[in-house]
């Protein structure tokens, strides 16, 4: 993918350069964690601005069991060093990392931690930047809020992050009814339909073109009454990101099958999983 744009000479060639890229729950430090494919990315894709949209590293997981393999330490190197050369790298955490939430303002090695970005695209477009864990609770009681109006909405919202916190306080893992949905594949469809619509909404309360979520591990690009959802999708299973072109078109990518490991799925299972206490 040639863009026409001038590259320095200690980069690789046939590197991809995009405007921006968007990436979410890689769940680094646990086994499904795609680390070799998502290195592979990383070496093959620049951007001006790349956000992270939560689940990066998954801090629930690392508090029972410690896994963080070399690979792994390469991914966090590989972004810090982009941030170090002048990419602009911000970090909107999810629930898995939410030990980042009180680093709201802060900096690390140059990467920006904020709640929520607005990025505004080369054609004008905005677009809120938000992991959408916190959305779970209306998802699942959509209908009830919408008789109740928007305080009970805000109430939903902020109860869903105290749940939560006192949870990971009581050492249960985070429960993501994301994941409990999907492996009841009758409800999954349901879930993730109205996961993108009230996403969208949110979209439409920010007054703003769209959205650019996560957590769901669902790449995907809609239209919801004109504004557009659009999910990551993540390296778990599905090694998809999303990029901007120079235009500002956003377009869903995702990673060749060859150079992931096998025990993807059995591990992608296990996360979230609301059942299961830690150790
Ligand atoms: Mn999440």
């Amino acid at each position: 993918m040639t863009t026409g744009q001038t590259s320095d000479s200690s980069e690789p060639a046939g590197t991809r350069r995009y405007r921006s890229l968007f990436i979410s729950d890689l769940h680094l430090g646990t086994r499904g964690a795609q680390a070799d494919a998502l290195l592979e990315f990383l070496r093959e894709c620049e951007a001006q601005t790349i956000y992270l949209v939560g689940d990066i590293v998954d801090g629930w997981r690392l508090r029972s069991a410690w896994y963080w393999p070399q690979s792994h330490n390469d991914v966090v190197q590989k972004l810090l060093r982009k941030a170090r050369k002048g990419t602009r790298v911000v970090y909107v955490p999810g629930n898995h990392d939410e030990f980042l939430r009180g680093f709201y303002g802060t900096h690390f090695g140059g990467i920006e931690v904020c709640e929520t970005a607005v990025h505004e695209a080369a054609d004008g477009r905005r677009y809120l930047v938000i992991h959408g864990d916190v959305f779970d609770m209306v998802v699942r009681h959509a209908k009830w809020l919408a008789y109740l109006g928007d305080w009970a909405y805000e109430i939903a919202l902020a109860l869903s992050i105290r749940i939560n916190w006192m949870r990971r306080r009581l050492g249960f893992t985070y429960w993501s009814l994301s994941a409990w949905a999907k492996l009841k594949v009758k409800n999954a469809v349901s879930y993730i339909g109205r996961y993108e619509e009230v996403l969208a909404a949110e979209a439409a309360r920010h007054a703003v073109d769209g959205v650019i979520c996560g957590h769901i591990h669902c790449a995907a690009m809609r239209d919801f009454d004109g504004f557009t959802y659009i999910n990551t999708g993540d390296w778990v299973e599905s090694c998809t990101a999303v990029v901007e072109h120079e235009d500002g078109r956003m377009e869903i990518i995702a990673w060749p099958a060859q150079s992931r490991t096998l025990n993807a799925s059995r591990a992608a299972i296990a996360i979230g999983r609301p059942w299961r206490r830690a150790a």
